[in-house]
């Protein structure tokens, strides 16, 4: 998702000259391939966005492949980076590694000041190791790499696989299925009490080529933090973008809360100050991007995985 938010910024400028490592040609898990990789094509700039994601079920589910793979996609593409002299690499690090009782809205500074939430503990820590590399590689060989703390994504070429989606496919999944359903009775999970903040995934892909562009730390490394948290600055609690999604997409369906699944952190929701005081701020509201985000769905459901009634 992120990816191709990327292409499509990028080729809007007409930049042409891009260089692709996508998961068909090239397994960011296998070091030799990556370095292999690096060496032939010698790219200038990096947007590291490949990462194992899922929602809060998959995420609590499978910890060992998602600290395995985001651990093997950092340190393979961020080492090889280094040794072939990338200019300038954008690192993804995400809004969910902040401490689970963080202060909001959350501070660059907040990072690693106490205990992680445990449903995405695994995800958290892979993380947090490729932003201290960043970090690390810029202190001790003077790389310019930095990194953004995107909030909770969604948009065009999202998960709707209800196995392992986060919140925002999944109801735009289910109240759709609804749609056509006998049965109008939705599911879903938690209390509903939650509060999360959601980015369009054209405006993530904006701020990164904004942050490529302008975020330059001072020589010497006195600036402590690599690393921009992304987001609106604006949250809501689940049950509101419940009804959100259903007023868009099937008014008529019927909500039932599954309070056997976990709600996770109580809220997360960005300081992004220091990005707006830099000069970028989002463009696309909440309404707007579900809006384009069922319309993407719709035009292309077919391949959109499984929708599991009753997940
Ligand atoms: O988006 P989500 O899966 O992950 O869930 P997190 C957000 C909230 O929505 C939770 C509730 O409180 C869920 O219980 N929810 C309600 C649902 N209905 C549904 C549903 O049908 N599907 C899903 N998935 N949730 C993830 C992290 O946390 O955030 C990842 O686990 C990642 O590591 C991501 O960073 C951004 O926001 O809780």
């Amino acid at each position: 998702m992120v990816g191709s938010a990327l292409v499509r910024r990028l080729e809007s400028e007409g930049c042409h000259n891009l260089l692709f490592a996508d998961r068909a040609s090239l397994d960011l898990c296998e070091q030799a391939a990556v370095r292999e990789w690096f060496r032939r094509e010698r790219p200038e700039y990096v947007f590291l966005a490949a990462a194992r994601v899922g929602g809060i079920l998959a995420n609590s589910t499978y910890p060992a492949d998602f600290i395995y793979e985001n651990l093997a996609v950092a340190v393979n593409v961020i080492h090889a980076a280094f040794e072939v002299g990338v200019k300038r690499l954008v690192f993804l690090g995400s809004s969910c590694i902040y401490p689970r009782d963080c202060p909001q809205p959350m501070q660059e500074e907040y990072l690693l000041t106490s205990a992680l939430e445990k449903t995405n503990e695994a995800y958290a820590v892979a993380k947090i190791a490729g932003l201290k590399m960043v970090d690390y590689y810029r202190k001790q060989h003077g790389c310019d790499f930095i990194s953004v703390m995107p909030t909770n994504l969604y948009g065009p070429h999202d998960n709707f696989d209800l196995r392992d989606s986060h919140v925002l496919p999944a109801l735009i999944r289910k109240f759709h299925d609804a749609r056509s359903a006998r049965d109008k009775r939705v599911a879903v999970w938690g209390t509903g009490s939650p509060r999360r903040e959601f980015l369009f995934v054209d405006d993530l892909a904006d701020a990164c080529v904004f942050v490529m562009r302008n975020f330059h730390l001072r020589k010497g490394n006195e600036d402590p933090l690599t690393y921009l948290n992304v987001g609106t600055g604006e949250d809501l609690s689940i049950r509101e973008l419940v009804e959100l999604v259903r007023g868009i997409v099937c008014p008529e369906a019927e909500i039932e809360w599954d309070g056997s699944k976990p709600d996770g952190t109580p809220r997360k929701l960005l300081d992004v100050s220091r990005l707006h005081r830099l000069g970028w701020s989002h463009k696309v509201g909440l309404e707007e991007g579900i809006d384009r985000t069922y319309k993407w769905f719709t035009e292309h459901c077919g391949q959109c995985g499984s929708g599991v009634r009753g997940s």
